[in-house]
Formats: structure tokens, C-alpha cells, sequence
């Protein structure tokens, strides 16, 4: 507590970009978990900063007040086993280290915990684009994307395949993968996960800014992988409901994976019958 205040009391005054640590969240609570984040970032920094300069401080001490005279001859005083010292200096870090470890432990229980969600969207990665399948209320859509070749030309960010979430909305995210493991990005809202062929991962939360912002891959997927991004668009539920108006009814799921297995089931057969 002592460490937080101090580091609050540090921190004010401070442009609005140091409070967050340069973290690429726009706001605090860009989503419901960026405060979160934010704080056990910062909160991190600040005590490892603390503990870096009481290290530095004692070394270079060391350094300066035990360093070889003009007048001393011969080797040092040989000195072994001081078993206090030797105890407190593996208690010490132990105790950090699982303090650090239950700060990020609570943190990642909290974003991590199922949510039953007003909108559900089955998103699935493709080499090299996203397909968003919306489940809201009683409606099934879906928004089969193709791969934006950027430019540099101004304008080009709008043609990017784009997911559109209603503000202040409980969101759940099924991330699936129709071939190669890919990765799910927004910066902006400081989570990533991956998304692995056969499994689906999950990503629980509530959008609470409304905005555009940048989504991409984050794993290296094939020839294409940089220009595998999206846009995040966060609007009103009016806006968000008539965005899915515009989309066509259905679900497109698994059935269009790429199916591996059935390649293998093929190459068996044919190696039995040799
Ligand atoms: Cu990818």
C-alpha cells in the first residue's frame, strides 16, 4: 500500500499517457479489464524500480566503501559460508518473487473468469483474414472477410475486415482457427490470445470506449501474415444493430476449416494397401 501510494502521489501531475505506464490503452477503462492491467503494470514498475534502486544503491556502496587502498598488500580477508546473510538472501526474493506472482495471479483469475455475455462472436481466423460470426439477442450473423492489401494510400485502413462491438455490452469471444495458429490483437484493449486449430480459446469482455481501433495477428501465419489486421469499431447499440442488419443470416463454423485430418486418414489408407 505503501509502495502504490507513493507511486500515486509519483504519478500525479503526470501526462495522462505516463499514468498508464505507455501502455496503448486510449482511456483507463478502454474495456472493463484495462484498469486492471493498467494498475498491476504501473504497480509492477514502480516497486521493481524501488527494489532495483535499493540493489544499485547497496552494490555501488560495496563498490566504493570496501575498494582495494593504496596501503592494502595481499589478498582480502577470505570469508565463507555466513549463514544469516546466505538465509536472508533467499528469503527475501522468495517472498518478492510470490508476491509478484500473487498480484498477476489475481489479475489474470479476474479477466480470465467465464462471463455469460449478451453478445457472442465465434471469430475465425483464416491465412489471411477473420471470419465474424454474431450471436446477439436472437439473431445469427455472419461476416465472411477477405484479406485488405494495404497500400499506403490513404484510405486503404477502411477497407480492412472489420468487428463491430456495442458499447457497455458484455462480449464473449470464441477464438478459433480455420488452419494455422494465429493470434488475436487489439492493442488497445492490452489482452492477446491465440488461436489454435481444433481448440477455442476464450476472451471475455466489456467494451466501455467507444472508438475505432486496430486489431492484427500476432503470430507469424505465412506469406501474408502482416497484412492480417482489423479494425475494432466499439458504437452505440442502435449503430451496432444496424450493422448487423447489413450482414447475411447463418453461421459459418467448422465446416470450413481446413481439414487435416482427412488428409491423414487418406495417406494411412494408402499405406495399409501397399
Ligand atoms: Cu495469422
Amino acid at each position: 500500500m505503501a509502495i502504490a501510494g507513493s507511486g500515486a502521489l509519483l504519478l500525479t501531475g503526470c501526462s495522462a499517457e505516463v499514468q498508464r505506464g505507455w501502455l496503448p490503452n486510449v482511456e483507463r477503462d478502454t474495456t472493463n479489464h484495462t484498469g486492471m492491467i493498467q494498475d498491476l503494470w504501473v504497480n509492477t514498475w514502480i516497486t521493481v524500480l524501488l527494489v532495483g534502486i535499493l540493489t544499485w544503491g547497496l552494490m555501488l556502496w560495496c563498490i566504493i566503501a570496501y575498494r582495494r587502498r593504496k596501503t592494502d598488500t595481499g589478498y582480502p580477508r577470505q570469508l565463507s559460508y555466513n549463514l544469516p546473510i546466505e538465509i536472508f538472501y533467499t528469503a527475501v526474493p522468495l517472498v518478492m518473487v510470490l508476491t509478484f506472482f500473487t498480484f498477476s495471479d489475481s489479475t489474470e483469475k479476474a479477466i480470465n473468469t467465464p462471463v455469460d455475455s449478451e453478445l457472442v462472436v465465434d471469430i475465425r481466423a483464416k491465412q489471411w483474414a477473420w471470419d465474424y460470426n454474431y450471436t446477439y439477442q436472437d439473431q445469427e450473423k455472419y461476416d465472411a472477410t477477405v484479406q485488405a492489401h494495404l497500400t499506403g494510400e490513404e484510405g486503404r485502413k477502411a477497407e480492412l475486415p472489420t468487428l463491430v462491438l456495442p458499447v457497455g455490452k458484455t462480449v464473449t469471444l470464441e477464438l478459433n482457427s480455420r488452419d494455422v495458429v494465429h493470434s488475436f490483437w487489439v492493442p488497445a484493449f492490452l489482452q492477446k490470445l491465440d488461436m489454435i486449430p481444433g481448440r477455442t480459446n476464450y476472451m471475455y469482455l466489456t467494451p466501455e470506449v467507444e472508438g475505432q481501433f486496430d486489431g492484427k495477428c500476432a503470430e507469424l501465419c505465412g506469406e501474408y501474415h502482416s497484412e492480417m489486421l482489423f479494425n475494432v469499431k466499439v458504437v452505440s447499440e442502435g449503430e451496432f444493430l444496424n450493422h448487423l442488419a447489413t450482414l447475411k443470416d447463418g453461421h459459418v463454423g467448422e465446416e470450413y476449416d481446413r481439414k487435416p485430418g482427412e488428409v491423414n486418414q487418406l495417406s494411412a489408407h494408402t499405406t495399409e494397401g501397399k
